[in-house]
């Protein structure tokens, strides 16, 4: 019998990148998806499954991490072998405008699918989408025994969600882990951070179609990976005999100074005559420094970073300057699910 997985998050980036790394090994996968006016499937409709294909092994169910009632319903009839629970209001800024719904979908949202599973009784594995955001003010380098010191409402919802999944494990003997997954990017990253945002504006610039980029904190440092290695450590975090915690990040630390000059300088451009600052992105309270040690990670799963920063500014830059050239000439074609 194929293993059976339910994503959360599923249309997001680390949901796209799992489903398929799953697929590839065999799994039937379930996705949880939220109702939207527009599409918001097309991270996944590049998966080549259709539903209505015999031989499909790719579901999605409308759901919401606020929905208890729908969350136990989906578990009852599917009966996951493995949950991974990615969804989230996941942008750290826009968490300070929202701070409640961030809480009851970052943090609570956790509760409600860890004890969905437990009261279904299922003998499941639970996978938890935690972040090197929740080390926040505690300085680099941050491994699994680092205090945290959230400085977002974001930031405090994962530590919630964290301690939840901790707690279930030690309560009802749930297998529950956590991964700390530090800053992980790709040309599947939402326009709305910092790193595709950078990107998306390089290939806009090159094309005349935009002068000017607005951007906040170019001081910040973070570790950046590469997001298909990182799901990969998520798959691995869950096949061990024993729950656990694991930082996942690649060590080295870069400011986002340093990403803009590197992405402007690979397409031969100067970064200073188009790049502003508007203080509208500044955070009420900025993480400076977060660079993670995933020595653990590498001795217990055999994990580690292949795609280092140079390589990853290359990937991004060169796939938003495809993409442009794809929705130009008209050769991107939505699939309607
Ligand atoms: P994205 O923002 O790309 O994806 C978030 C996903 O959550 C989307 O599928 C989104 O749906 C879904 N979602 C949002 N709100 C709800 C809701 N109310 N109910 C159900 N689903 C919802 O995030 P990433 O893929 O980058 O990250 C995946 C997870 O890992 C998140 O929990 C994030 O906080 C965490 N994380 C990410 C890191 C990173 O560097 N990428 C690092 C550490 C942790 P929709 O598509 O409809 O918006
Ligand atoms: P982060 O990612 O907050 O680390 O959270 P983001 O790319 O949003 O910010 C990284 C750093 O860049 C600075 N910055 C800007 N950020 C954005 N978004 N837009 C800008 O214009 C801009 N200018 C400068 C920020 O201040 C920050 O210091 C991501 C998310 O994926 C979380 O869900 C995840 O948990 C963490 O990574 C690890």
């Amino acid at each position: 019998m194929p293993r059976v997985a339910l994503i959360t998050g599923i249309t997001g980036q680390d949901g796209s990148y799992l489903a398929e790394f799953l697929l590839g090994k065999g799994y039937v996968v379930h996705g949880l998806k939220r109702r939207s006016s527009s599409f918001n499937t097309e991270r996944i409709d590049r998966i080549d499954l259709h539903p209505r294909d015999p031989d499909a092994h790719l579901f999605l169910h409308y759901g919401e991490l606020s929905d208890a009632a729908a969350l136990a319903g989906l578990l009852r009839d599917i009966r996951p072998d493995e949950v991974y629970n990615l969804g989230a209001q996941s942008h750290v800024r826009v968490s300070f405008e929202i701070p409640n719904y961030t809480a009851d979908i970052t943090g609570l949202g956790a509760v409600r699918m860890l004890d969905a599973i437990r009261t279904a009784r299922l003998d499941c594995r639970y996978y938890q989408a935690s972040s090197s955001e929740m080390f926040g003010a505690t300085p680099p380098p941050q491994r699994e025994n680092t205090p945290f010191h959230p400085r977002s409402p974001y930031g405090c919802a994962k530590v919630f969600a964290y301690w939840a999944a901790v707690n279930y494990r030690e309560a009802w003997g749930m297998y529950a882990t956590n991964g700390i997954l530090f800053n992980h990017e790709s040309p599947r990253r939402g326009e709305n951070f910092v790193t595709r945002k950078i990107t998306r504006a390089i290939a806009r610039i090159e094309a005349g179609m935009q002068d000017k980029l607005y951007l906040g904190n170019l001081d910040a440092v973070r570790d950046w990976g590469y997001a298909p290695e990182y799901v990969e450590a998520m798959w691995l975090a869950l096949q061990q005999d024993e729950p656990d915690d694991y930082v996942v990040a690649t060590g080295t630390g870069h400011t986002v100074r340093e990403f803009v000059t590197a992405a402007f300088s690979y397409a031969g451009l100067d970064w200073e005559r188009y790049v502003a600052i508007d203080p509208a992105y500044y955070r009420p309270s900025e993480v400076d420094a977060l660079i993670g040690d995933a020595a653990k990670a590498r001795r217990k799963l055999g994990w580690a970073p292949k795609t280092l920063f140079a390589d990853l500014v290359r990937i991004m830059v060169d796939a938003d300057r495809q993409l442009l050239a794809d929705e130009r000439s008209g050769r991107l074609v939505r699939v309607d699910r």
